[in-house]
């Protein structure tokens, strides 16, 4: 069937879009809109062209599959061109979304009407990218300079009343989107079309563009994309429409060939294969939640709750401790007060969920929850006393969860009598903001307790990613490589600052130093001492064990690998731990020398590496990519780099098993030995990205 189609309504044309999921503008696509503009143009009874979508949006952009492919005709610009030409006034109908090409695509019609519920925005710079279809000539003729960087540098979508207010739309509806827009259509019939293109680029102070240019270097520092959308506006305000035209589109081929934009591109679609998990199909029925239960107030307890809340759950938060129930159920309110003061919760809905939200500290409450999420100290006695009681008082069906961050599922799983009901909700601090939730699914995991999980990791606004039971997991598991090469290099001599530093260069949002202060080396120190099959290493994380015996647990005490001035939390270098570090070194025989840049980047990503290869190989991941939206979403991994995997796949799997091998010989095989995966994708110069695919 054909993907555009042309039906007239008396004296309208209207052209409908109908390419499921998202109505992106595929060749099929482009290829239809010319030919049915071209019928509308020719057909004389038609004095005026309506554009809308069928499904739940509107036109959600090109086909971001089709930039890996080679390009084909008729391309997005002249098919906007060619909308822009017709003769007779063009109405774009827009519901849901009309983002990037289909943003640009609407601006190209000439007038645009909006459901009162619909976003529109330019996310181009999400995937290293630049509205390549005149999107960066026409937004700033439309709303001006200032809020036209705004949207492209952001990347944001915008709600249709905020799109009238600033002219992007001209008129918005609550009624049906086709009978408001044949009305329009009548109106706008005399008047005919009114160009987009003819419109001029009101000048503006040069600060707008110095405002920018910090933004950039403070938020998207490194970043290909977001400079070359600066310089198409300020081109916009030099050059005539055409030549401005041309120029974005050089400057977009530029983006679309950069290997950020195929690291972006890769982490989008991995996120969304995430969600397909072998065994589970459409038709597994998930679990019916409505009432969720969290035991534990403390921090991760009160961010959970909220997020539940937020999502339209009713929630009962449990603590046995009445001190630390009322701090959790206060930092709860806390938090949605302040969801409300960022515009992320509407008044009213944090009302509503105030109604939704209950404290107790008896057990019994919990009989009614369709689903529990444990989320008590990280020690393996006491989650499993939590889940015995829990297998006493909860109903049949009941999910039971634990936001473990380490500890062996299964075996708190074998401290009820169904197992099958028990998985890991991994939730990451702070939990009502950070997008991942690791779910762990257990050896006796049923499928339709994984499917409730996705479901409402989905309903949280969370990317769900579904792995197997082993310690640390995916995420946590893959820290302990990374962070066992950032302790070593301290011993060796690299400070705490320059180490963080170079990963911060090369694209990290925190070095390990200072997550290590953020998150608390006395947590870590803990889940150390707890564990039985640490490296007979005297120098294994040596250097935090030092420090939490010192009581210097970061941010918190004000002292860790940093220290931090009353109420900053800006980590300043401490010559103190300079020379606490020297000594351990000296203690332990350990040489100090000059570390280079180089060395400290692939010892610590290729330990990421590395053990991301033996979690495949050990079944704990179905897919590579899961692997790089693990580290994208929970743990600072440069979104443009793909992921840890997919830069092994970019710079070479034999490259980085010969730089293994080497590390081997000088380190030793504990840590080095390179996993058979390694192994076999380097001799047969394959990819991480066909693991599982
Ligand atoms: N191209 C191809 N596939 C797409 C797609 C796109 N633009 N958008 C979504 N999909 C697929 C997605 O992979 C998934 O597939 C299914 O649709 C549902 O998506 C020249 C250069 C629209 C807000 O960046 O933000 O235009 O996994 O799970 O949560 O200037 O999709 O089911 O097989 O995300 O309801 C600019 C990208 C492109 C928008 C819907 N546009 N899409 O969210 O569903 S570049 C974007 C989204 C461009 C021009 C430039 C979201 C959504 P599958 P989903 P959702």
């Amino acid at each position: 069937m054909d993907p555009v189609s042309l039906q007239r309504h008396g004296t309208v044309s209207v052209i409908t879009v109908d390419n499921p999921p998202v109505n992106a503008l595929s060749q099929s696509v482009r290829r239809g809109l010319i030919d049915c503009f071209d019928e509308a143009e020719l057909d004389a009874v038609t004095s005026a062209v309506v554009l809308i979508c069928a499904g739940r949006t509107f036109i959600a952009g090109a086909d971001i599959r089709e930039f890996d492919l080679p390009a084909r005709e008729p391309h997005l610009p002249d098919v906007v061109s060619r909308i822009e030409a017709t003769a007779k006034p063009v109405i774009a109908a827009i519901h849901g979304t009309a983002l990037g090409g289909g943003l640009e695509v609407a601006m190209a019609c000439h007038y645009r009407l909006a459901d009162r519920d619909a976003r529109l925005g330019l996310p181009e710079v999400k995937l290293g990218l630049l509205p390549g279809a005149t999107g960066t000539q026409r937004l700033p003729r439309l709303i001006g300079i200032e809020r036209a960087l705004d949207m492209m540098l952001s990347g944001e979508s915008v709600t249709a009343d905020a799109a009238l207010e600033t002219g992007l739309v001209d008129r918005v509806t609550g009624k049906d989107l086709l009978s408001g827009a044949l009305e329009y259509a009548e109106d706008v019939a005399a008047l005919g079309p009114r160009r987009v293109r003819d419109l001029v680029v009101e000048p503006v102070e040069g600060a707008v563009f110095d405002k920018a240019e910090t933004r950039i270097s403070q938020k998207a520092r490194g970043q290909f994309a977001p400079e070359r959308i600066l310089r198409a506006v300020e081109l916009a305000t030099r050059l005539d429409f055409d030549e401005g035209v041309a120029a974005e589109r050089q400057l977009f081929q530029e983006c679309k060939e950069s290997p950020q934009s195929q690291g972006l591109r890769h982490a989008f679609f991995a996120e969304r294969n995430a969600a397909k998990v072998p065994g589970l199909d459409r038709e597994t029925p998930a679990r019916k939640v409505e009432n969720i239960a969290v035991v534990g107030a403390g921090t991760m307890g009160a961010g959970i709750a909220c997020n539940c809340l937020a999502a339209g759950y009713a929630v009962r938060l449990m603590d046995k401790d009445e001190a630390a129930l009322a701090r959790g159920a206060e930092t709860v309110r806390k938090l949605l007060a302040g969801g409300v003061a960022r515009g992320k919760i509407a008044e009213r809905d944090r009302d509503a969920s105030l109604q939704r939200f209950h404290a107790g500290q008896d057990f019994r409450d919990l009989s009614e929850a369709d689903l529990v999420i444990e989320a008590v100290f990280e020690n393996m006695t006491i989650k499993k006393g939590v889940f015995a009681q829990l297998d006493k008082v909860c109903k049949a069906g009941a999910v039971l969860a634990t936001n473990t961050s380490t500890l062996d599922v299964d075996e708190i799983a074998r401290a009820t009598s169904r197992p099958e009901d028990v998985i890991g909700l991994h939730f990451f601090s702070p939990a009502h903001i950070m997008r991942l939730l690791e779910i762990v699914r257990g050896a006796g995991t049923s499928l339709d307790v994984v499917a409730t999980a996705l479901s409402l990791s989905r309903k949280l606004g969370k990317i769900g990613v579904v792995v197997g039971n082993c310690f640390g997991f995916v995420g946590n598991r893959m820290l302990y490589s990374y962070g066992r090469e950032n302790q070593l290099l301290l011993l060796e001599g690299a400070a705490p600052e320059y180490i963080d530093r170079v990963l911060t260069d090369w694209g990290m949002a925190m070095g390990p130093n200072a997550v290590g202060d953020l998150a608390g080396l006395d947590v870590g120190y803990r889940i150390r001492q707890e564990r039985k099959d640490l490296p007979d290493d005297p120098r294994f994380y040596r250097v935090a064990d030092m420090l939490a015996e010192l009581g210097r647990f970061g941010q918190k005490t004000g002292k860790g690998m940093y220290r931090y001035e009353e109420g900053s939390r800006e980590p300043l270098p401490d010559p103190e731990v300079q020379a606490l570090i020297r000594d351990e070194a000296k203690r332990l025989g350990v040489p100090e020398r000059k570390v280079g840049e180089k060395e400290i980047v692939e010892r610590c990503i290729y330990g990421l590496i590395t053990e991301g290869a033996r979690i495949l190989e050990d079944g704990i991941s179905h897919r590579a990519s899961d692997i790089d939206v693990v580290w994208i979403n929970g743990y600072g991994f440069p979104r443009y780099r793909g992921g840890p995997l997919y830069f092994a796949d970019t710079i070479g799997v034999a490259d980085v098993y010969r730089t293994v091998r080497e590390f081997e010989q000088r380190f030793g095989p504990e840590y080095w030995k390179p996993p058979e995966l390694l192994r076999k994708l380097a001799e047969e110069n394959g990819h991480f990205s066909d693991i599982g695919a």
